[in-house]
């Protein structure tokens, strides 16, 4: 489907939209993307992105995008090394928790959490980062007063270092055929600062119940986690990383198993794809990015928003990533 696109930020480079409505409002916690000289390669190095803005829109596809500023830096973390991709937000009895991932100083990345009384910020951070973390992307999704962070991100992201939440001696990547490296789901604690239990892998199966396996690039999950709920069902999204699409599966808890649906999004322009989906005042949109504005420059990304629609059945109906 060929849909009408709006760049929401085009005076700066923002990607990795995380997007919340808090009081009827809705706001956009992104990556903020700039041009430090660092070359491109397979650990994502030239994704040096130094600190977050946020932003809020009321008519999403028309209205004025305000600009809210920086909400957290890397200067003002004390376990920083380098690196802050993409953020999410989460709200609770009147505090906001954003969930950060960085870079600590062995470059290792961990994930933080930083605290505000307000939606747009600042953001102070905790001293450390939450206990027992790892990899990248983390996702909020709150249900019934609990909050669970999906997370997890291959190659730069790191998860192909980890085993059943252990640190492994050498990252490994699974043989063709056998099952693809999971995202990762995680309860927090009541105060929002740690991780309640131990994290648990998305198992992602085909048509016949068997997991998707590692070959399987179009669909296996790669990075950029994301829950909404439609109807009762909970549709777990995420990008497929090198081969470029953003797809879905569906599930009935926020545990899973979850189901391969198919493509949300076709490859925009850009090695990244990375989204997020929310209901606001009776329509769906996906938000995401793209590097047209740079002119291809991978990590000069733009946010960008459309409407998303849904057939009978609940399927997702593909939206056309390139615009022409
Ligand atoms: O922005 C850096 C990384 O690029 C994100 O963490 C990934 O999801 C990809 O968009």
């Amino acid at each position: 489907m060929k849909t009408k696109k709006r760049y929401l930020v085009p005076n700066d480079y923002m990607a990795d939209p995380s997007v919340h409505v808090f009081d009827g409002k809705l706001y956009i916690y992104p990556s903020h993307d700039w041009e430090s000289g660092i070359a491109e390669n397979d650990n994502g190095d030239h994704f040096n992105m130094k600190d977050y803005h946020v932003f809020s829109v009321d008519d999403v596809m028309e209205g004025e995008v305000t600009d809210y500023g920086v909400v957290l830096d890397t200067d003002d973390i004390p376990w920083a090394g380098r690196q802050l991709w993409d953020c999410d937000v989460a709200c609770k009895e009147g505090k906001y928790y954003m969930y950060f991932p960085l870079k600590d100083k062995n470059d290792i990345f961990r994930m933080g959490v930083a605290i505000s009384d307000s939606p747009t910020g600042p953001f102070k951070p905790q001293p450390d980062p939450i206990r027992g973390s790892y990899s990248i992307d983390p996702a909020v999704f709150e249900e019934d007063g609990s909050y669970y962070i999906y997370f997890g991100g291959l190659w730069g992201g790191q998860l192909q270092r980890y085993c059943d939440n252990k640190a492994l001696e050498c990252a490994t990547f699974p043989a063709d055929g056998e099952p693809a490296i999971p995202a990762r789901i995680v309860k927090l604690t009541d105060d929002m600062l740690q991780f309640a239990e131990e994290p648990k892998p998305i198992m992602i199966l085909d048509e016949n119940g068997m997991p998707i396996t590692a070959d399987d690039t179009e669909r296996r999950f790669f990075e950029a986690s994301w829950m909404h709920k439609y109807n009762g069902k909970y549709y777990f999204s995420y990008s497929t990383g090198d081969t470029h699409n953003l797809c879905y599966a569906t599930g009935d808890n926020p545990y899973g198993p979850f189901t391969y649906q198919g493509k949300i999004m076709t490859p925009v322009v850009g090695w990244t794809t990375h989204h997020s989906i929310i209901e606001y005042k009776g329509k769906w949109y996906l938000f995401h990015h793209d590097s047209a504005p740079s002119g291809g420059r991978t990590w000069l990304r733009s946010l960008k928003v459309c409407e998303l629609e849904y057939d009978k059945e609940g399927h997702i109906i593909t939206i056309e990533g390139l615009d022409k």
